[in-house]
Formats: structure tokens, sequence, C-alpha cells
């Protein structure tokens, strides 16, 4: 709909959906790292697939392992609605849970498992997507680059600072941007000759299908646990087939700021996924999310709109530098530079500073939270304090990461 390019109509789309995201522990204990929410209103994974609707690719499937009901719930409630818009398929497996770590073996035998979705297509391309990531990106500008040079993969790349490259699958490029060499997490990054950055994988890949077919089959036959980074691409390479990276930083959408170009977070930390949040609520945010020309899709649900509300001791509800989503109330509370899911209220004499709380968050009278991580359906009773002392913080069982902020989450029993 927004792309150029028609190629997206002639590509289907996987979306690797099922990662665990333990270092978001405990957000993610209930839900698969795609499902939990950024910037109020989103779940990661609405990121992916609205660059690939933006991008014209209507039929995705979206690979899901880990806690998977949370995340289905939403397709199902969002994008599986939109059918006259695209196609939006949950293929689930059985869960796994603390019992059963291993269901799927790797990212690529979770697309063999799937093999047929892709046999049954006629589309010449396949692209195989991480949900984990926020950014914006044209896909249809990754696909052509991928039609031009008669490729038989083509890997999303960013450059990363050395001493972040050990995260990513790492790669050497010709001056045509083949790619000659690739390790996936290597223990010594190698970097761009004069350079102090690396080349890193992005784990988003266009496949020619027929390839992917053939490298699927062949490479089971000798990896259990077939993974992209860890097997697919090294033997492609090995075998001389014709691997090229694509550059994300030549990809331009439309309505784009400049300080946007190259934006794309792994939000995979308590850390980091809180700075990319609260990123949102600067004066001038690096992501735009007000851009409709590039506008990321969710379930927009049925609620009221949001209220501020004078109490009886005629102290002002206010939100001050904040989002606040849908259905919320704050009366005779404060809010401040915080974002606040669907459906929380703040009551009288309370103040919320520096703030994420999820969904359905009650805030008692009286009470404080300052960096605070909030989950979904959590009462805060009246005159509790969070984030002024992490000693009491800890002893009440609250996680505090080493930057001091301190996420409560539903699966943990607290005295507050
Ligand atoms: P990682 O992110 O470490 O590296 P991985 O944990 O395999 O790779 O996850 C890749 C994606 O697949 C994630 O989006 C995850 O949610 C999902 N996923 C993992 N296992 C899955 C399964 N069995 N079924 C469905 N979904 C699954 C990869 C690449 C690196 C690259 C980084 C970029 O291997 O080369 O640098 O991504 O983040
Ligand atoms: P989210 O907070 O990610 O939006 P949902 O509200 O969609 O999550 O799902 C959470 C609800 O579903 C909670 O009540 C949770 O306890 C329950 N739940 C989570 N995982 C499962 C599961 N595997 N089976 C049944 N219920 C689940």
């Amino acid at each position: 709909m927004y792309a150029m390019s028609n190629l997206g109509k002639n590509t289907i789309a996987m979306v690797l959906a099922g990662g665990k995201g333990e270092r978001l522990s405990p957000l993610t204990i209930r839900r698969a790292k795609p499902s939990v929410m950024f910037g109020g209103k989103y779940k990661i994974i609405d990121f992916v697939l609205s660059n690939l609707f933006n991008s014209g690719i209507k039929k995705v499937y979206i690979l899901t392992q880990y806690r998977a009901y949370s995340l289905s719930k939403h397709i199902r409630e969002s994008w599986g609605k939109w059918t006259g818009l695209g196609e939006f398929f949950v293929a689930i497996s059985p869960e796994t849970n603390s019992e059963c770590e291993e269901w799927f073996k790797g990212t690529a035998d979770a697309i063999l498992q799937y093999l047929r979705f892709v046999e049954s297509t006629d589309a010449d391309y396949v692209a195989i997507f991480g949900g984990d990531h926020i950014y914006k990106m044209d896909i249809s500008q990754m696909i052509e680059v991928h039609r031009r040079n008669r490729a038989d993969i083509t890997i999303a790349a960013l450059e990363v600072p050395v001493q972040e490259a050990k995260r990513f699958g790492v790669f050497t490029v010709d001056d045509d941007s083949r790619v000659i060499g690739f390790t996936e997490k290597p223990a010594n990054p190698e970097p761009i000759p004069g350079r102090s950055t690396c080349f890193a994988s992005m784990g988003n890949y266009i496949f020619s299908t027929k390839k992917l077919i053939e490298v699927l089959q062949n490479g089971k036959k000798k990896h259990e646990d077939l993974d992209f980074g860890k097997h697919v691409i090294p033997m492609m390479l090995e075998s001389g087939d014709k691997v090229v990276a694509y550059n994300f930083n030549d990809n331009i959408i439309p309505g784009m700021k400049a300080e946007e170009r190259g934006y794309w977070k792994d939000v995979g930390t308590i850390d980091s996924y809180y700075a990319a949040n609260m990123d949102l609520i600067h004066v001038s945010p690096q992501l735009d999310l007000y851009n409709y020309k590039w506008p990321i899709l969710t379930n927009q649900g049925n609620l009221p709109p949001a209220k501020t509300v004078f109490d009886e001791d005629d102290r002002r509800g206010q939100n001050i530098d904040s989002y606040v989503c849908a259905g919320c109330i704050t009366s005779g509370g404060t809010v401040r530079r915080s974002i606040l899911g669907p459906r929380c209220k703040v009551n009288s004499y309370s103040l919320v500073e520096d703030c994420i709380l999820f969904e359905n968050v009650n805030v008692g009278r009286h009470a404080k939270l300052k960096k605070v991580i909030v989950d979904k359906n959590i009462v805060i009773p009246e005159g509790t304090e969070i984030g002024y002392d992490h000693d009491e913080d800890r002893r009440r069982g609250f996680r505090v990461t080493e930057s001091g902020i301190v996420v409560v989450s539903a699966q943990t029993r607290y005295e507050m």
C-alpha cells in the first residue's frame, strides 16, 4: 500500500516469533518477547508486521514457539481480523514450558516444519524476518536489491560497534556487497577495515523460494537443530551460493526523519527496553510514531478516551510529558514522563514518575512509583512506595536492574 514496488505481491513472509527473551524476564515469564508491550499500545511484533504490510507483503505466517497464548490472542484480535488487508496466520506449535524447553530446534528448523506453506506458494521470494525488533523498514527495497543481484539469499545488515558485535552474526563483504565470510556470534568480531564497527546481521533474510526449499532439505540431513546463523548461511557460503548483504542504512521510508535512518533496536534487556520506550516521550524522539505515511498498526481495542479528573479534594489529575493510552483515568494523581498502557487508573495523591505501566494497572491513593515497570493487571496498594529504596524493593521480591529500574511482574507474589 505504501511501498513503491510490486515485488511485495510476489513474496510471502515467515515471521520468527518464538523467542523466549530471557533477559527481559520477568516480563517474558508468561509471554514471548514479540508479545511484550512497547510504547503503551503496541506489541513488539507489530513493528515487523507493519513493515511487511506497508511494504505490500500481505501473506504472512507467524511462527510461534515459547508461550504463544498472548501472541496468538493479539494476532487473532488485530492482524487476523483484517482479512481484507492481507492474510496473517499464526502457525502454532504446542507451547514449550519449563519441563520441555525445546520444541523447535533452531530458526531454520522452525521454517522447515512449516515448509508446506512455502511449497504451496507461487511466490518467487520468501522473507524470513525476526519478530523481536523495533524499527521501520521498506522491505520491498531489500527485495528489489535481492532481485537485481540475482541473489540466493540477501541478509539485512547494519554497522554496530565492535564491542557489541559478539551478540550478532558478523560478516565481511566484497565491493559489490557480496558476503565472503560469516560467523555467528564470534568471540573476536572482525571490524570493517579501517573502522571500529562490524557488519552485523539483523536476522532478516530474503530467500529465493526454490533455493530456500533446497538448502533447508539439504541442511536438515546434516544438522538436527538447523539454524540460519549457525548452519544455513555458512553452508550456503561453502557451496558457492550468492549471499548478498543489504545495508539497512540505505532503506528509506516515506516521511522519514533524518534521525530515524538506521534506527533498529533489539530491546533485549530491561535497560534497553526501558530506554527505547522512554525515548518515545522525549520532545523529538528518534522513532517517530506520528508519521502516518508508515503507520504502525495494532489492536485498537474498543475503549473510551483517556481522562483526567479533579478529585473530591479539588486535586488536579495530570499527565505531563507522557503517553497515556485509551481507557486510562488519572484522578487527582500526577503522571510525569511515563507511559501508561490502556485502562490504567492513577488515584488521588499518587505520583507516577519515569514509569512504564502495562495494561490495567491501578495505582492506589498516596502510592509513589519512580522508574518502575509494572506488568498487566497489577494493583499497587494505597501508600506503597516503589523505586525509592532499592534494597527494600529487592526484599519485596521485585527485580531491580543495574541501572536502577524496578520491575513488578504479575508472576511473583510480593509483599506490598
Ligand atoms: P538471535 O536473535 O540470537 O540471532 P535466535 O535466538 O535464534 O537468534 O532468534 C532469531 C529470531 O527467531 C527471534 O526473532 C526469535 O524470536 C525467533 N525464534 C528463535 N527460535 C525460534 C523458533 N524455534 N521458532 C520460531 N521463532 C524462533 C539472530 C541471527 C543473528 C543476528 C541476530 C539479530 O542468528 O545472526 O545477528 O538474530 O538479532
Ligand atoms: P498480555 O499481557 O501479553 O496481553 P494476555 O492478556 O493476552 O497477555 O494473556 C495473559 C492472560 O492469559 C493472563 O490471564 C495469563 O495468566 C493467561 N495466560 C498466559 N499464558 C497462558 C497459557 N499458556 N494458557 C492459558 N492462559 C494463559
